[in-house]
């Protein structure tokens, strides 16, 4: 028989933040290398002995099982590489069908979605926008702000993550600021 789960509700503090979490992850420079346009920029960077945090994450996870939520905060922080703003790594949900609703608390965003055949769809994601992400679509969120953007994300807790295409292929357009402008540009790799 399924194990009963009782319903629960966390609090998030001033900074967004779940005030009770399983797990924080931390993304650097590091762990983004092979995913930035400028490889050779991130490299000068590390090889300074810099190695900028990009994005921190707070995991309420739940049990993997079907019709049960698991949530998280980011911070996903302001900057660049070269002209590429920072972003998370972006994954597809492994299994299908799983979709996912991403809820903008500060900062401004943009939400990347790519479908199967490298479609690509940009979401508004600033403060006070909700972005509902369909099943089947690899998404990213990017800063394209001056400021942290914090945005909580809502999943199925049996979604699981499946990062290897992006570290392979890329999303086929990048996100730029150019002479003060945001913009999508087809990614050069
Ligand atoms: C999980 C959800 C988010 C991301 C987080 C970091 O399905 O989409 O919680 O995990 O924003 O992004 P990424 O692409 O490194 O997992
Ligand atoms: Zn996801």
């Amino acid at each position: 028989m399924r194990r009963k789960i009782k319903p629960f509700c966390i609090e998030l503090n001033e900074n967004w933040m779940p005030r009770r979490y399983n797990k924080k992850l931390q993304i650097k420079l590091s762990d983004l290398r092979k995913l930035f346009c400028r490889r050779d920029l991130v490299e000068e960077i590390l090889s300074s002995g810099e190695d900028p945090v990009i994005y921190e994450v707070y995991q309420i996870s739940q049990s993997p099982s079907e019709g049960v939520f698991s949530a998280a905060t980011t911070v996903l922080y302001p900057g660049k590489i070269g002209d590429e703003y920072y972003f998370t790594k972006g994954h597809f949900h492994l299994k299908e069908p799983r979709g996912e609703v991403y809820i903008g608390l500060a900062g401004r965003g943009l939400l990347l979605l790519q479908d199967r055949n490298r479609k690509i769809d940009k979401l508004s994601l600033n403060k006070g926008e909700v972005a509902f992400i369909p099943p089947n679509y690899a998404h990213r969120a990017v800063n394209i702000g001056d400021e942290k953007m914090v945005f909580l994300s809502i999943y199925p807790s049996d979604a699981g993550h499946d990062y290897e295409i992006i570290e392979r292929e890329g999303f086929s357009k990048i996100v730029v600021g150019r002479k003060g402008k945001v913009a999508l540009v087809d990614n050069p790799k």
